[in-house]
């Protein structure tokens, strides 16, 4: 049987996938993952802005499918620190995903589990970063624009977001002199 949902249309203007089931996370639902603790309650005290935005498209289930999601990340910071997904590690630790840049400039942050070795890659139109199984990442925007990708994973992949709210990503992106900067995350918080 061939499964319906099998071609969908991106709009790369509105960072839509057709059919998608859209999440949506506001500014309140990223505690903890800024390293400046006080910049991100002042903003908060103003503001509660849209972060990001993913459409998911599952179209058949079972664990030799795939599940994709198109993500759109605005662009700000937190204090010095770039907005941010909140990332995961994939609850199927060995799942990998392959990230396709499509609009906008950015970045993803990689983190080894076992190791905790970081890997910053760029995410931007024209390329395609694979994060392997057993790594954390999350996608960062240091452009002017909205950051549009594809992310494509294991329909059994799961997300576990548990891990890394307690301890987070070791690394943080900040701008300095308007550059992004990688910079350990005891060195800024
Ligand atoms: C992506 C992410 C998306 C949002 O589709 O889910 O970038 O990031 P968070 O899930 O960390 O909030 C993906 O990696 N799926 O596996
Ligand atoms: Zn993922």
């Amino acid at each position: 049987m061939i499964a319906e949902a099998i071609v969908s249309r991106l709009n790369l203007d509105q960072g839509s996938l057709a059919g998608g089931a859209v999440t949506e996370r506001h500014l309140a639902d990223l505690k903890g993952c800024f390293a400046d603790e006080r910049a991100y309650r002042a903003m908060l005290a103003r503001d509660n802005p849209l972060l990001y935005r993913v459409s998911s498209l599952e179209p058949a289930h079972g664990e030799d499918q795939l599940h994709y999601g198109l993500g759109v990340l605005m662009p700000g910071k937190v204090g010095r620190e770039y907005f941010l997904t909140k990332g995961h590690l994939h609850a199927w630790r060995p799942a990998a995903e392959v990230y396709v840049g499509l609009r906008g400039d950015g970045f993803m942050l990689l983190e080894d589990e076992a190791s905790g070795e970081s890997r910053l890659l760029p995410l931007r139109a024209n390329t395609v970063v694979y994060v392997p199984g057993h790594t954390a990442h999350r996608t960062i925007n240091t452009g002017r624009e909205p950051l549009v990708y594809l992310g494509i994973y294991p329909a059994a992949a799961g997300h576990d977001y548990g891990a890394l709210a307690t301890r987070n990503f070791r690394k943080v992106l900040i701008e300095q002199d308007g550059q992004p900067v990688l910079l350990e995350r005891s060195a800024v918080s």
